[in-house]
């Protein structure tokens, strides 16, 4: 299976992250990418590539073009009023209720302000080099897609940093573009077909669903913890299925504490029944490993062996796939658990 992996990730290396109340290692660091290249490189079954240049044209038609040229220029400002800094983070958020019954704000001038613009959340501090990561995790997602647009059945994305709870005007989650989002966007407009995107990462991917809500050419499935517990709390319920000409295009399955391999196959299986419903040309995978049972942040229990039948599940359906990465934070087992993965979609036994 090709891989496309860009060096470029590691120019966003936060240095603590704001959470629960108190500052902790970044649970989403460069190692984590690394990682993942390290254990698909000693597999001979991996070839990896490096992206394309696909400039921002792609990331335009799916986020507001104001919120690529904040990132262009976020760290840079912050450091000519604030400066120096390592990692820039907003500390007030334009929250609706500021202005209830008023009329809507615009976009303020100063960068401190324009922080709180842009951001939705205190996790995802902005580095040096955050926006040229950001870029190439955005060519890495386009490139994967290529890769398959040139005949490969699948093809797998090592994005980082990830993408998909960022929406069309708001970074955050660790996220900054949306990758799954822009490439998704990309195949349906370039080849006029339907794109289903299913979503396996433990936390809702809040920025796809509303980057999509409206649309009936791209489905939107995902299965994660019940946002009654998790993270990002505000959406991801089973009663949100589109709106407009999009409903019934999206598609939450939130699922319960616990749940292990045997609990969450029937649910994946559920999930690519309304994936080949939808009659889509394309299959877009985030994919998240954060749904495994050593997971530091999260609360479910597949192992290595349930990603290998994941993967092979979603194989199954033989739709031409373009994976990309999203969360998973239990470094130890990571690269394990990404080869598993991708080795059951490809058809290859596991582990050896
Ligand atoms: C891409 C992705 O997986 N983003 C996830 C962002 C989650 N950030 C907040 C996590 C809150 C976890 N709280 C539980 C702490 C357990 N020590
Ligand atoms: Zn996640």
């Amino acid at each position: 299976m090709r891989v496309l992996y860009s060096l470029h990730h590691n120019l966003h290396h936060p240095q603590r992250e704001f959470e629960a109340s108190g500052f902790q290692e970044p649970f989403e660091h460069p190692g984590r990418a690394e990682i993942i290249r390290q254990a698909l490189a000693a597999d001979e079954r991996f070839e990896l590539a490096a992206p394309d240049e696909w400039g921002t044209d792609p990331i335009a038609q799916v986020h507001d073009p104001g919120l690529i040229a904040f990132l262009e220029s976020a760290w840079s400002e912050f450091q000519a009023v604030h400066g120096p800094t390592h990692d820039v983070v907003p500390d007030m958020f334009a929250m609706a209720g500021l202005r209830e019954s008023m009329g809507p704000a615009s976009e303020p001038a100063s960068i401190d302000a324009r922080l709180g613009w842009w951001a939705f959340e205190t996790t995802t501090p902005i580095t040096h080099g955050t926006y040229e990561a950001a870029r190439s995790a955005v060519n890495v997602a386009l490139s994967t897609w290529a890769t398959v647009e040139s005949g490969e059945p699948i093809a797998y994305g090592l994005c980082r940093p990830p993408g998909h709870h960022a929406t069309r005007s708001l970074y955050g989650g660790y996220c900054f573009f949306n990758n799954a989002a822009v490439v998704a966007h990309r195949i349906a407009s370039t080849t006029g077909s339907k794109v289903a995107i299913l979503d396996v990462d433990y936390h809702h991917g809040n920025g796809t669903q509303q980057i999509f809500y409206e649309r009936d050419d791209v489905l939107v499935v995902s299965l994660h913890a019940d946002p009654s517990r998790a993270y990002p709390y505000f959406t991801g319920h089973a009663d949100e299925t589109g709106a407009g000409r999009g409903l019934g295009a999206n598609l939450n399955l939130p699922l319960p504490a616990g749940l292990d391999d045997d609990g969450y196959l029937p649910m994946l299986e559920s999930a690519l029944e309304s994936v080949m419903g939808f009659g889509p040309a394309a299959l877009v995978v985030s994919l998240g490993l954060d749904t495994f049972g050593g997971d530091p942040i999260s609360d479910l229990a597949l192992s290595a062996d349930g990603f290998a039948r994941c993967g092979a599940a979603i194989r199954s359906v033989g739709l031409p796939t373009v994976v990309v990465q999203e969360g998973g934070y239990a470094d130890e087992q990571l690269g394990e658990n990404a080869r598993a993965w991708l080795l059951g979609a490809s058809s290859q036994p596991w582990p050896s």
